[in-house]
């Protein structure tokens, strides 16, 4: 069976997570937090120390998009990403913008942001323009009506999930303002939309739960 490597925390691990729970495929969930398994040992299956990785019947792959392309291969019978090339290709052109031009540029603030550890004024300016100019981008390619591509749930309506409460919890903390909502993206009702999915649950659930543990550990 294949195993998924990560933890609930982690959001790229979640992405992978929802769509295995979203299509009914097997998986052994085997949790693994970056930081200690870095200092471990240095292992070929996620070389940087990242989540998540998967072991498959074939071997071991790292990093979420070529995972759940190997999901979309493994599963034709299950509509991961519809068949049509332009309709799939337009739910990538979504995830890859999200993940690379918003998610990737309000990761620097998460140390501060969530962390207590403190960034840089400069580093704070720098996001800041990025996400400010990005995001306006981003809103230009959506629709939210009510999913991020129109009236069907997509795989762009997973990464969104996962990644756009991030991004503005993370301008909040810094900066005082949701640039996601100032850009007229309402991912709460996105959140709340997606969140009736059994896998949705499922994936917030133990989000919550491992929050709840590490609370309790402090
Ligand atoms: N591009 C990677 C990003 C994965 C990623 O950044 N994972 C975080 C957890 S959300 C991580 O492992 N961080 C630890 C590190 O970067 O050392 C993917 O899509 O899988």
């Amino acid at each position: 069976m294949l195993k998924l490597y990560g933890f609930s925390l982690s959001n790229y691990h979640n992405k992978v997570k929802f769509v295995l729970l979203e299509h009914g495929i097997a998986f052994e969930e085997v949790c693994v937090v970056p930081i200690s398994y870095k200092d471990s040992v240095h292992d070929a299956r996620s070389p940087l120390g990242k989540v998540p990785f998967i072991e498959t019947e074939h071997g071991p792959l790292c990093e979420s998009t070529p995972i759940v392309e190997y999901l979309v291969a493994m599963h034709p019978d299950k509509p991961i990403l519809p068949a049509e090339p332009y309709a799939a290709a337009k739910q990538r052109e979504l995830i890859t913008f999200m993940e690379l031009h918003l998610e990737l540029v309000a990761r620097e603030l998460y140390p501060e942001a969530f962390f207590h550890t403190d960034i840089s004024d400069g580093t704070k300016q720098r996001v800041q323009r990025k996400l400010q100019r990005q995001l306006p981008a981003f809103k230009q390619l959506t629709r939210f009506a009510p999913y991020i591509a129109g009236d069907t749930f997509t795989l762009a309506d997973i990464a969104a999930f996962v990644h756009l409460p991030l991004v503005a919890q993370a301008s909040q903390a810094i900066y005082g303002t949701d640039y996601v909502l100032e850009a007229g993206i309402d991912w709460k009702a996105h959140v709340g939309q997606v969140g009736t999915r059994p896998a949705a649950q499922k994936v917030q659930a133990d989000r919550n739960a491992y929050i709840e543990a590490q609370r309790v550990r402090q």
